[in-house]
């Protein structure tokens, strides 16, 4: 057998083994530019998603609330980190994949192209978007390449506490007064849709996914992890005394799912080409930070030529 066809059997018995891809394992080039683009887009997401919840920083309404938000805020800076540095090990360089964000080559989640208008748009973020993100990242937790499968352990245990500190302000406010209420009411109803969009498109329309699922990258389709999402969070809704913007959301005794209503693509597919509501600031911002660091980044680098000729 030609050493290539050698290289392809021995990856393909791994995927069929669930054995983990390691970074110095021979593996298709359509395997590796997969990766590289889903674990940038994801890095991606991770840093374009600090922004909206900083926005609230400086108005949190209490110093435990504005104490949790900034680690939490942190603690996505830190996930971008460990997605760079698992992109990185597929060869492709940091700086590149940033530079093509910042230029709107490379997507990042629609969500973070929504704005953050009140204080309960904080709870339903950590709530609902990281609830949404857990689902997601659960499964990729068993990825077929290990430095992504072992990055999304950790990022999962910190989503948790995001989630459950989201959770805990929405709760806060569905126990609080009429106004409270009708301000986490609204956070829902403009926040519901665009969650759900975060999974992708529908099956039928994402051309990613069979591959991706061939190759044990994604384990489960967009729809289904769309449907748990919904599974899981319908009840939290119910005991929080709140609504979805859904009127056909309803309990399927039948199939044992809830049902729920005609997602609307065309918004999801406007948000992705760049024209959600926030698409030019969130960039602008990321393009302004990128500026400003660049004595950071200059200093940095000259401490560690220097550091190196030393030793
Ligand atoms: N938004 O064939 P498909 C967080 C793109 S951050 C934008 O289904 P795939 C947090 C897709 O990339 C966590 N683009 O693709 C942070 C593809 O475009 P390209 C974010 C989307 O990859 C801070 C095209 O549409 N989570 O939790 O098989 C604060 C066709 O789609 C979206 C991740 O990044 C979208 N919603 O499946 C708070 C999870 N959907 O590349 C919280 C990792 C689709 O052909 N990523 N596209 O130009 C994934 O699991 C998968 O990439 C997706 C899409 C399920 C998102």
């Amino acid at each position: 057998m030609a050493i290539k066809a050698q290289h392809e059997a021995l990856f393909d018995d791994k995927i069929a083994a669930d054995i983990s891809i390691e970074a110095k394992d021979w593996m298709p080039d359509a395997y590796r530019q997969n990766l590289i683009r889903q674990i940038g887009q994801h890095a991606h997401s991770e840093v374009i998603g600090m922004l909206p919840e900083a926005n609230w920083l400086t108005r949190a309404p209490t110093l435990r609330r504005k104490a949790v938000l900034l680690a939490k805020v942190q603690d996505e800076a830190g996930h971008g980190l460990y997605l760079y540095s698992a992109a990185e090990t597929l060869g492709c360089s940091r700086q590149d994949i940033y530079q093509k964000m910042l230029d709107g080559k490379m997507k990042y989640s629609s969500i973070f192209n929504y704005p953050t208008l009140n204080w309960a748009d904080v709870g339903v973020i950590g709530w609902l978007v990281d609830g949404a993100a857990i689902v997601n990242q659960v499964a990729l937790c068993r990825a077929s390449y290990g430095p992504y499968a072992r990055a999304m352990v950790k990022i999962c245990k910190e989503e948790s506490f995001h989630q459950r500190q989201g959770y805990e302000a929405v709760m806060a406010l569905a126990n609080g007064s009429s106004a409270q209420r009708a301000m986490l009411q609204d956070a829902i109803n403009r926040f519901w849709w665009p969650v759900l969009m975060m999974f992708g498109p529908s099956d039928s329309d994402s051309p990613h996914s069979a591959q991706s699922m061939a190759w044990k990258i994604k384990r489960h389709s967009n729809d289904e992890l769309r449907q748990k999402f919904v599974d899981n969070t319908v009840p939290q809704l119910e005991a929080l005394g709140m609504s979805a913007p859904d009127t056909d959301l309803r309990w399927d005794e039948a199939t044992g799912h809830y049902r729920f209503g005609d997602i609307d693509w065309n918004e999801l597919f406007q948000v992705i080409k760049g024209q959600g509501q926030c698409n030019h600031e969130r960039l602008a911002a990321k393009r302004h930070a990128w500026q400003q660091g660049d004595w950071v980044r200059e200093g940095a680098m000259a401490h560690a030529a220097k550091g190196n000729q030393a030793a």
